[in-house]
Formats: C-alpha cells, structure tokens, sequence
C-alpha cells in the first residue's frame, strides 16, 4: 500500500549535530514502520507512513551520538507490536519499547511484552489519529499494566487537559506526557494553557513530560527558538521529570521532514547546562525504562 497522499518521508541525510550527547544518552521517542512487506499496517489506521524499519532507526541512533532508544507504538499499527518486538529483541538490550494494548490482551500476552522489553502503554487522545477509546477501558488496562510496574504513555493537546484531569489524576502509574501536550506557541509561555500545564505538573509527581517535537508547534520554523521558552521552562521546573527523544521518522509532518542533527542541536538550548543534559538524556529514562 502506497503512503498516504501528502505524508512526508523522513529526511535522507541529516548533518551531523554539533552538540554531542553524554555517554549513555537514551532517545526516549521514536518509532518503527514496517517493514510493511513483514510487518502490515493497521487495517484502522489513519494514515500510511513510508518504512522506518529498525536498521534505519539504529544507525540514526549512533550517528546522532545516542546509546539508547525508547521505541513507542505508533497508531498506524494499532494494537499489533510485531515490528516494536522484532526491533526490542534485536537490539541488543538497547531499546525499550510502549507498546499499544487493548483488552482482548491476556495476562500472558502482556508478560511476554514485558520479556520483549515493553514498559508501558500507550494512550492516543488525538482525534486526528484514532477513535476514541471509552475511559473505563482505559483506566481498566491502567490497573492491569499497573501489576507489571508499567507506565502509562497519553498523547494529548493541552486544551485538553481541563476536561481530562480527573482521568488522569487518577491514573495509577508512572505517566508520561508526549510532546509537551502540545503547547501553542502563539499563545506564549504565560498562555492560560501552558500555565496550567505546569500547575499539572507540580501537583503531580507522578507525571513525567517529554520535551519533544518543536517541529510540530513551530511558527517560525527551524532552527525552533520559538518553542525553546516551553521546553526550556519545564526543564528548569521539572528537571528530574523529563526526558528527551527525536520522534524519529516524524509521521504526519505537513510541510517538511526536520533535519535530526536540528533537533539534537536544540538540547543545549531546552538544558543548559551539564547537569540538566545529564538528567534529560541519561539518568531520568534510564530510571524510567532501564530501572
Ligand atoms: C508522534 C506523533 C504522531 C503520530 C503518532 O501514534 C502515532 O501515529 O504518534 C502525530 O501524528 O502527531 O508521537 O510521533
């Protein structure tokens, strides 16, 4: 099946960052796609990306001077994890992976995910890329993979967030926010939105954030200051609560594919200094997924 008409592939050859990463340093956001020749796409998806397949993935990694990945689920699989097993269990114990699951999933299937390496879900509130899962479903599958020691990843936009929180307040895990739940850069730092966002924080520590994805809430486009205040300020807040990662190969990118070595050049920027890189890229996953 061709990609979906408009999908933007992953750029071919990005340069090489300047700034290197610390020893260890774990991209904590990307995805495997396909090979759809072994592995099918989700007949539900949204979209039909172009392969990422995980030999792509590892080279990126050691180019951009990573050690380590976490691999997530992406929507255009569903709940079929074949291809983020395969590339758990080749990975030399260099990637951990979250994984989609629904309830049809016996206990045993959700521990053999657990020997492959998996260490939580995945919860996508994005309209655009499924249909709605009813929150009981959700909060049941909650407290299963809660037994495992797994955590809860939600992708949501900060709008959101008012009307959700008592679902995710409740929430009994470590849970993971992708992308900064989306701020809208327009609308500033000092944004109710973004304000409030960071009150969520605050109030709950079990909640970690990822500072990802400039490239998708940029105005200005690259090299993406105007989205460094927001990961900058959640950083310097929350230091031992964030993680970073690439979100490598960028599905749904409307204008252009952004280069890598941008992004990990962004680092230094979001944390400034040594210690805050240290945390970001190497001792928060690895508490998180290698712990
Ligand atoms: C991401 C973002 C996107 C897609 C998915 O699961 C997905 O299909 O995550 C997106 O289109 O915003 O996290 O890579």
């Amino acid at each position: 099946m061709a990609m979906s008409a408009g999908y933007i592939p992953f750029h071919p050859n990005p340069s090489k960052p300047k700034y290197k990463p610390p020893a260890g340093a774990v991209d904590s956001h990307c995805h495997v796609f396909g090979p759809e020749a072994k592995f099918p796409f989700a007949p539900k998806r949204k979209y039909t990306p172009v392969d990422a397949p995980k030999e792509t993935l590892f080279q990126r990694r050691d180019f951009l001077g990573f050690d380590k990945n976490v691999i997530v689920q992406a929507t255009c699989h569903d709940t079929d994890n074949r291809a983020l097993v395969d590339a758990l269990e080749s990975s030399n114990g260099k990637a951990k992976g979250i994984a989609f699951v629904d309830e049809s999933f016996t206990d045993a299937a959700l521990k053999d995910l657990d020997r492959a390496g998996v260490k939580g879900v995945r919860f996508n509130f994005i309209k655009r890329l499924v249909d709605s899962t009813p929150p009981d479903v959700m909060s049941r599958i909650a407290k299963r993979i809660a037994d495992l020691g797994w955590q809860v990843v939600v992708y949501f936009e900060h709008a959101d967030l008012e009307q959700m929180e008592g679902f995710l307040t409740a929430l009994p895990t470590t849970v993971v926010v992708d992308h900064m739940a989306c701020p809208n850069v327009r609308q500033g730092v000092d944004g109710a939105a973004f304000q409030r966002f960071l009150r969520f924080l605050d109030k709950n520590k079990n909640y970690t954030t990822k500072v990802t994805c400039p490239e998708r809430f940029t105005v200005a486009g690259p090299p993406y200051d105007d989205v460094v205040p927001f990961a900058r300020t959640i950083v310097e807040q929350f230091p031992d609560r964030v993680i970073w990662g690439t979100d490598w190969p960028h599905p749904n990118m409307p204008k252009e594919a952004p280069d890598d070595g941008v992004l990990v050049d962004m680092i230094p920027k979001i944390a400034p200094t040594a210690a805050l890189q240290q945390a970001l890229l190497v001792d928060n996953p690895m508490r998180l997924y290698w712990g």
